[in-house]
């Protein structure tokens, strides 16, 4: 049995209860309460089913009320997103023979996960967030999976940081700009490579803080999630964050490949995609409300309490402010729980006393810099980077 589903195993053990309907063999079982809910794929067959909107088998969303359930999102809980096909278990039969390949440095070559390994182990805490996340709330209705707020989660990654095999490499060569990281699917037979291949570039900026990760949440990381290898660039947003990274590589231009050259960019509204206009990267200051979910539903009177989770992006969250009136009033809300670096969110709370009536409860947070975040999301023709809290706010009726 590979290492991954020894730790599922394990995992649903811990979970209990709940956990009996994340067992592989029930993977497909769906409860009749559910509805139409679709099953969960093969590949992820392990994840908390209650927790998760199927959009796809490709496309995963974590439900409001389950990103409540602690400040770290539970690998089992955490969304799921593959533009491709993803590549066989087998690739994670045996992760130290994993080989990612590294160019545009001093001694170019390919290592294996294992030597990596031997490199020693950090972590890092961060926001995994799809670009797309809140597409559902444009009004022109952009194509693309219809995520509200749950592309997104707060997991911790352990691997090597990527400055200390660049050095070991001999550092990044003279000029150049990029690092771009691919990843590992099998290219289907008959198809341009480059029309699907997932290869993204990113500045060399990133370079600071990104990791070369081989555990989640303390666990080798799954298949669905990107293991054995995953590329993570902190504060960036998801499509970044190269799963089974295969290559490395600093390089004077940006890739060619599809994805970097005429997707994931703020392309004007009727407009199409092109390599001037500006590359989805960096995320920004965001939050949203995870309780009293769900959206719509009804509240008893008395003592609400509101709950949600607020980052900053690349820099760290400082603050957060909520309304129970739409945004025409705010009053702060305070941070819960421990404070685990800036590429981490934070769960906020805030108890207010509601009388029966309807409610639009909102959240706006500010992150280190000062910098607020906006009333009204930057249109774009695919729906990216909505950190509108106006999109954002739930309504909930108070009986
Ligand atoms: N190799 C590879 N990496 C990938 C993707 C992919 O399809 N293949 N999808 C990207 C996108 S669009 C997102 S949002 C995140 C999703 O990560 P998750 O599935 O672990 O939540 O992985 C990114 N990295
Ligand atoms: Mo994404």
């Amino acid at each position: 049995m590979p290492a991954a589903s020894i730790n599922h195993e394990r995992r649903r053990v811990l979970a209990g209860g709940v956990g009996v309907f994340a067992a592989s063999s029930l993977g497909a079982f769906v409860h009749p309460a559910w509805g139409q809910a679709k099953p969960l794929p093969q590949y992820v067959s392990w994840k908390n089913a209650e927790s998760m909107i199927v959009h796809s088998p490709n496309t995963l969303e974590t439900k409001r009320a389950a990103l409540a359930k602690s400040l770290i999102t539970a690998e089992h809980d955490l969304y799921v997103r593959n533009n491709l096909t993803p590549p066989d278990d087998s690739i994670v039969a045996d992760r130290d023979a994993w080989e990612v390949a590294f160019e545009g440095v001093g001694k170019p070559r390919t290592m294996k996960l294992g030597e990596l390994k031997a490199m020693g182990k950090s972590e890092l805490t961060m926001v995994l967030q799809c670009s797309g996340n809140g597409r559902a709330y444009f009004k022109h209705k952009p194509s693309g999976t219809q995520w509200s707020v749950g592309a997104a989660g707060c997991v911790t990654w352990g691997g090597v940081p990527l400055k200390r095999v660049v050095a070991a490499l001999g550092g990044v060569s003279g000029g150049m700009v990029y690092l771009t990281g691919t990843g590992g699917e099998t290219i289907p037979a008959g198809i341009d490579p480059k029309s699907v291949i997932v290869e993204r570039s990113v500045p060399l900026k990133v370079l600071e803080d990104a990791m070369l990760a081989w555990e989640l949440n303390g666990n080798p990381i799954s298949l669905g999630h990107g293991g054995p290898l995953r590329l993570i660039v902190p504060g960036y947003t998801g499509v970044n964050n190269v799963k089974y990274v295969k290559r490395i590589a600093f390089t004077k231009e940006q890739t060619d490949a599809r994805i970097q050259a005429g997707r994931y960019r703020m392309v004007p509204l009727g407009g199409k995609a092109n390599p001037s206009l500006p590359s989805v990267w960096e995320m920004s200051v965001k939050s949203w409300i995870n309780l009293p979910a769900p959206d719509g539903g009804s509240v008893p009177a008395g003592s609400v309490w509101i709950q949600g989770v607020a980052f900053g992006g690349t820099s760290a969250a400082k603050g957060v402010d909520v309304s129970i009136d739409g945004g025409k009033t705010w009053r702060p809300a305070y941070f819960v729980g421990p404070d685990l670096g800036r590429y981490a969110w934070r769960q906020f709370a805030l108890p207010v006393r509601l009388k029966p009536g309807t409610y639009t409860l909102a959240s706006r947070a500010t992150d280190a810099n000062g910098k607020v975040q906006p009333e009204n999301r930057v249109e774009n023709a695919s729906g990216y980077n909505n950190t509108s809290w106006r999109d954002h706010a739930v309504q909930i009726t108070v009986v």
